[in-house]
């Protein structure tokens, strides 16, 4: 019984990957920035996707759990660039929100979703900060780790700037701290992980570099690299003083 759940597994392993395309949407006037994730609740994740020169709009569409796509309007008439954004549940309530870089504009902002997001309803719309020149991309992590979801952003050649943005626990009352801002020389990506447990926003820029931000992780970064390296010259000695055992035993 388990050599025959082997065999499949490894020929499962061995089939090749495959993807099929489907079409969900084709009338956008600028498509720009899309993500993933369950905003009504059922089950299946629905998507998100900006549309930011002439309809200048946000929108989700709902998935009927077959892969086939329902569009629903988060904002419309939100001139100048809505672009890249990020998920997450900003204020806690448990629904998904949207967190959204308005370009031109230089305005973080987040949609806040109701629960009933299929009522045909706009989501609300809270500003974050309108002093984020060339805003260019933007994710959410829980960066002082006091249980809420904090912004953490970049800006391109407008205002070359990264930032992040403390969530105080009541993020839609307008007033967000802008807690740290470091500056950047060119475009930047900023993405949220995990490094040894603390929180971490990673910032990809074109120069290129890597930089890992927050005060500790900022620190340890060098020294987890050391480490990897460390390992993974350990590891290949070993096999290489294993594979001479094996002759020799031979
Ligand atoms: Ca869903
Ligand atoms: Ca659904
Ligand atoms: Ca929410
Ligand atoms: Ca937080």
């Amino acid at each position: 019984m388990l050599i025959t759940a082997l065999l499949i597994s490894l020929a499962a392993s061995s089939d090749p990957i495959t993807f099929s395309e489907h079409l969900i949407f084709d009338q956008f006037s600028y498509p720009y920035g899309i993500a993933a994730g369950d905003f009504d609740g059922d089950g299946d994740l629905d998507i998100s996707s900006a549309d930011c020169k002439t309809n200048d709009s946000l929108y989700w569409f709902e998935n009927d759990g077959a892969g086939r796509f329902t569009q629903h309007f988060v904002q419309k008439n939100d001139p100048e660039r809505l672009e890249r954004h990020a998920l997450g549940d900003i204020n806690g309530d448990g629904h998904l929100d949207i967190v959204i870089v308005k370009n031109l504009r230089g305005h973080l902002l987040w949609f806040e979703n109701s629960g009933t997001p299929r009522d045909g309803k706009l989501w609300k719309r809270h500003v974050i900060t309108t002093e984020l020149p060339g805003a260019y991309d933007v994710t959410l992590a829980d960066i002082d780790r006091d249980g809420d979801l904090d912004v953490a952003a970049s800006s391109w050649i407008l205002g070359n700037q990264f930032a992040w943005f403390e969530n105080d626990g009541s993020p839609d009352d307008g007033t967000w701290t802008n807690f740290i801002r470091y500056g950047a020389t060119t475009s930047s990506i900023p993405a949220a992980n995990s490094l040894n447990s603390m929180p971490t926003v990673f910032r990809v820029s074109s120069s290129p570099t890597l930089c890992a931000s927050s005060s500790f992780a900022f620190r340890i970064f060098p020294f987890c690299i050391a480490m990897y390296l460390l390992g993974f010259l350990v590891a290949r000695t070993s096999r290489i003083l294993l594979s001479k055992l094996w002759i020799f035993l031979l």
